[in-house]
């Protein structure tokens, strides 16, 4: 029999991404694909794979004959109900933050670590932040063939990072400054912002005003400065990986983007790494595209990955005063290989093993 796939979180911003990836594979191998969301979005109907679809609500029972249920909701959400799920039979794979550094789950990309989707002892297996999974399958590569020691990261990250309301808030600001003098709103973005109603700090997703602006803070505040997104980096690159003792450094920045993270990678390896050689591994790998000849203006912008599903990786140089080490710069789309994609090829990963 054909297993049984479900989606909670069916109505949102990823899980629209989700059906639209769905929709687009030549094949599945579902033998039903079940929707659910809360109350509020319940008895919706969706078309997936030109089928009509009611959305169910999120109840212990929906998950009876589920075999895998994708969660794309927020963490409090994941933490109730992934284990309802596990405990009704399926297996949970989670976009949230819920689980990822839990030791006894999985946090998989299935470009690196395929193997791990069958040690799931709570039978929960965790997607990565999409920061980090931006950069994986390009690290996972270029890892395995030269040993990574060290990265150095700072992120340029979409506002759509930070959900709809992300997006909402940026088209907004955006409008407040059209037809402006920017020279002149360029130096006091937040009193234009405030003269025309638009939320700053407090009640924006966004610290400080994004248009015009770059803002070095994604998410929670940790110890010693550090921010909640910036451990996210460091600590999901380790476990993904697998090299606990990886040295990483983590700064991340909001930029006025509506969709896709870009990176700045500064990566140490054990061995001798050359550019050719780092361009032909990447090359090599079925979700990079390698664009990366500066002479012909050809780089990696976020524009050229939004909507797309693999990471677009350039700049590749060779670092002049650090031995074995690489700088590169990698965009991916947050919304796709960030979130949706990536927990959908897991879900796939899953069944395939059976
Ligand atoms: C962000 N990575 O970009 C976070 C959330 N997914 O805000």
């Amino acid at each position: 029999d054909k297993p049984v796939l479900a989606l909670v979180g069916a109505t949102g911003a990823v899980g629209t991404t989700m059906i639209e990836i769905i929709d687009s594979r030549e094949s599945v191998p579902w033998g039903e694909i079940r929707l659910i969301a809360s109350a509020r979005s319940a008895g919706k109907v969706l078309t997936v794979r030109g089928q009509d679809i009611t959305v169910l609500e999120l109840k212990p029972e929906v998950f009876d004959g589920v075999d895998i249920a994708m969660f794309d909701v927020p963490d409090e959400v994941s933490a109730e109900w992934a284990p309802i799920a596990a405990s009704r039979g399926a297996i949970a794979v989670d976009n949230s933050g819920a689980f990822r550094m839990d030791p006894e789950v999985p946090l998989v990309v299935p470009e690196v670590n395929p193997e791990k989707v069958t040690e799931r002892p709570k039978g929960i297996i965790a997607n990565p932040n999409c920061t980090t999974l931006s950069m994986m399958a390009a690290m996972g590569a270029l890892h395995r063939e030269f040993g990574l020691e060290a990265l150095v990261v700072s992120s340029y990250q979409a506002a759509s990072g930070a959900g709809q309301p992300g997006i909402d808030q940026l088209q907004a600001e955006l409008s407040a400054v059209a037809g402006k003098d920017l020279g002149k709103a360029a130096g006091d973005v937040a009193a234009v912002l405030t003269e025309a109603g638009i939320p700053v700090g407090g009640d924006s997703p966004f610290p400080a005003p994004l248009v015009l602006n770059v803002v070095p803070w994604a998410g929670s505040l940790k110890d010693d400065g550090w921010s909640s997104e910036e451990l996210k980096v460091r600590n999901e690159s380790r476990k993904i990986l697998g090299i606990p003792e990886l040295k990483v450094s983590a700064t991340c920045v909001r930029v006025p983007v509506v969709t896709t993270h870009a990176l700045a990678i500064h990566a140490t390896f054990s061995s001798e790494v050359s550019v050719d050689a780092a361009r032909k591994v990447l090359g090599a790998q079925p979700t990079i595209v390698v664009k990366d000849d500066p002479a012909a203006g050809e780089w990696p912008t976020p524009a050229d990955a939004v909507g797309g599903d693999p990471t677009v990786v350039g700049r590749i140089r060779q670092s002049l005063d650090f031995p074995n080490t690489l700088e590169l710069f990698v965009c991916g789309d947050n919304l796709r290989k960030g979130a949706a994609l990536n927990t959908y090829e897991v879900a796939e990963t899953v069944a395939a093993a059976g």
